[in-house]
């Protein structure tokens, strides 16, 4: 009988991490950036259509008004220069500018990090293509830039 109920238990039990698994379906994504203005990776690939939730984690030691990240998803397309051009204008809002042609090329951003902070997102590329990807701090587009494939 105590058989029974352990097997009974174990399948009940494995079904229910089966659900949050399947709740939870999705990828998760680490980038790191750091005091040499660098992201970790130039480009990666996604699925189209699919959850992605993106944790990008600043392992530098400066701080964050001398060397603050994020990361800011645009759609593809988007003149990625002329958004980090308004961008350095928008110091009050971390960078992220608030104009309505500029606002409508972002698909998702991180908070603004300073020295060992981290903050995650979750966005949904639409349509496969490529998406463009910047740290919009002051200077730092220019190395700090990449694309997201949507396949
Ligand atoms: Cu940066």
């Amino acid at each position: 009988m105590t058989r029974i109920i352990t097997t009974l238990l174990a399948v009940l039990l494995s079904s229910a991490i089966f659900a949050f698994a399947a709740h939870h379906e999705g990828t998760t994504l680490e980038i790191t950036s750091n005091d040499t203005m660098q992201f970790n990776t130039k480009s990666f690939e996604v699925k189209a259509g699919e959850e992605i939730t993106l944790v990008l984690k600043n392992l530098g030691k400066l701080p964050k008004a001398a060397m603050g990240h994020n990361l800011v998803i645009l759609k593809p397309g988007s003149n990625v220069a002329g958004f980090a051009t308004a961008a350095v204008r928008a110091v009050v809002n971390e960078y992220i500018p608030t104009d309505d042609a500029n606002k409508a090329m972002i698909i998702a951003h991180t908070k603004l990090l300073g020295p060992g902070e981290e903050d995650a997102v979750t966005f949904t590329l639409p349509d496969t293509g490529a998406y463009p990807f910047v740290c919009s701090f002051p200077g730092h587009f220019a190395l700090m830039q990449g694309i997201i494939y949507a396949k």
